[in-house]
């Protein structure tokens, strides 16, 4: 199995004392940072933007996953290219011609990714893997934090693991949406190798983000045998 990676999502951060949460990511050696990209169209709420992104990369040297939940999404594509090292995730239900973005993406020098709904099937993200170097598998539908998951994409995730494997396609596997304690294991089981933390772990609240990150790490290395 492929080492697991932490990627904490910035839209649960506490953005009034974001320099410090970017530090506790810094020294616990947090792997990427999660950014929600909202349009208000294709997910109904407002996020973050390429200018957040932008200042998040010059105080950070953690590599941004971006997470594009918007329409138009080529017309974007080049503001969020210009962040320093980081994945741009796209989804195909948004757009006409998916494989044409992750093309764009990798002329612009950013890792492309692809994003599956949790009522889009597998097969459509299937033909993109080749060109993409992670899938994130969506257990919420995209717009809020706080979600509940959606049984039935556990499936999705095992499904897109053996996939890979028979095709022998290196792209690394996200979760995203209630990685919670209790759901963890099952997403590592299922497959997933990429894990974004929200309030559904890290910042549940009960503990502080430090405490949590530390509980994450034993329970990854506990059912992984790795860190
Ligand atoms: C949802 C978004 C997610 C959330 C994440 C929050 O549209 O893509 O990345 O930020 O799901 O985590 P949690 O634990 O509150 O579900
Ligand atoms: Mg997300």
């Amino acid at each position: 199995m492929k080492p697991v990676k932490v990627s904490p999502s910035l839209m649960c951060a506490d953005i009034l004392d974001l320099k410090r949460e970017l530090d506790i990511f810094a020294e616990t050696g947090m792997d990427l940072l999660h950014v929600d990209i909202m349009d208000g169209h294709y997910a109904p709420n407002f996020t973050l933007g390429p200018d957040f992104c932008r200042r998040i990369a010059e105080h950070s040297s953690i590599p941004l996953d971006i997470h594009l939940m918007i329409e138009n999404v080529d017309a974007f594509i080049p503001a969020f290219a210009k962040v320093r090292n980081a994945i741009l995730c796209v989804h195909p239900e948004a757009g006409y011609h998916p494989l044409r973005s992750l093309e764009l993406i990798r002329k612009l020098g950013a890792h492309p990714a692809v994003a599956v709904s949790p009522a889009t099937s597998v097969e459509t993200v299937k033909h993109l893997l080749p060109q993409a170097e992670m899938v994130c598998v969506m257990t919420v539908n995209p717009g809020y934090a706080g979600q509940k998951l959606i049984p039935q994409t556990l499936g999705k995730i095992e499904e897109l693991t053996r996939f890979a494997e028979i095709e022998g396609l290196d792209a690394d596997i996200e979760v995203d949406g209630n990685v919670s304690w209790e759901n963890i294991p099952k997403m590592l089981d299922a497959g997933a190798n990429v894990l974004v933390a929200g309030t559904s772990c890290i910042y549940d609240g009960k503990q502080g983000l430090k405490e949590n990150i530390l509980r994450l790490r034993e329970l990854i290395e506990a059912h992984t045998g790795s860190s």
